[in-house]
């Protein structure tokens, strides 16, 4: 069976309708409006081998804030949705990403327990109309929402779109890890008996 989820959530800041298949064949239609970030999430589509579609109306004459820190959230919710009981997902996983000269790590825990350690500077403060220090903000609202324990440490680079890149397909590649089924996992992946 293939885990789902859609959501729909509206403010007065932004509408955004996501529907996630964490199943999926890295597959999607993404539209944000800020053209850096719809690449990123169509990478983390991609190499996560989801399948996701995001239509996200923000108030970007104000700045990609609330739109980036909203898809954040409903990200978020969606996998915790889509996964569920989270019965026998291997919990954890890791991933490094080179991309050129740079090299992104991500570590993540599926455990119910959010936090964000981000350890990455970006030499560009801007990439079209994106905002890079809203890439630590995506990642807070993804970790916060989806109960996840996520570390994010670049190690070095120059190129500031090489190295959010490199961190968006760490990022899916470590997902599609720790929400992996295996068999062998009966219930939940804790001694504790609950995740
Ligand atoms: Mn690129």
């Amino acid at each position: 069976m293939e885990r789902k989820a859609e959501i729909k959530r509206k403010t007065f800041e932004t509408d955004i309708s996501l529907s996630l298949n964490i199943d999926g064949a890295g597959k999607g239609s993404i539209e944000t409006g800020i053209g850096f970030f719809d690449h990123m999430l169509n990478l983390f589509t991609k190499h996560g081998l989801f399948n996701m579609d995001i239509k996200a109306i923000g108030d970007l004459d104000v700045d990609s804030h609330h739109t980036i820190e909203d898809v954040g959230i409903v990200l978020g919710q969606a996998i915790s949705k889509a996964l569920g009981e989270k019965k026998s997902i291997k919990r954890y996983g890791s991933s490094f990403v080179p991309m050129d000269e740079t090299l992104a790590m991500v570590v993540i825990d599926l455990g119910g327990r959010p936090f964000l350690v981000f350890d990455a500077k970006f030499p560009s403060e801007k990439l079209g109309n994106m905002d890079t220090e809203m890439v630590e903000e995506f990642f807070r609202s993804v970790a916060f929402n989806a109960g996840m324990n996520l570390h994010i440490k670049l190690f070095y680079g120059s190129n500031t779109h090489h190295m959010i890149e490199g961190i968006f397909k760490a990022f899916a590649r470590a997902l599609d890890e720790a929400a992996r089924i295996d068999s062998r996992i009966e219930g939940v992946m804790s001694t504790k008996g609950t995740i």
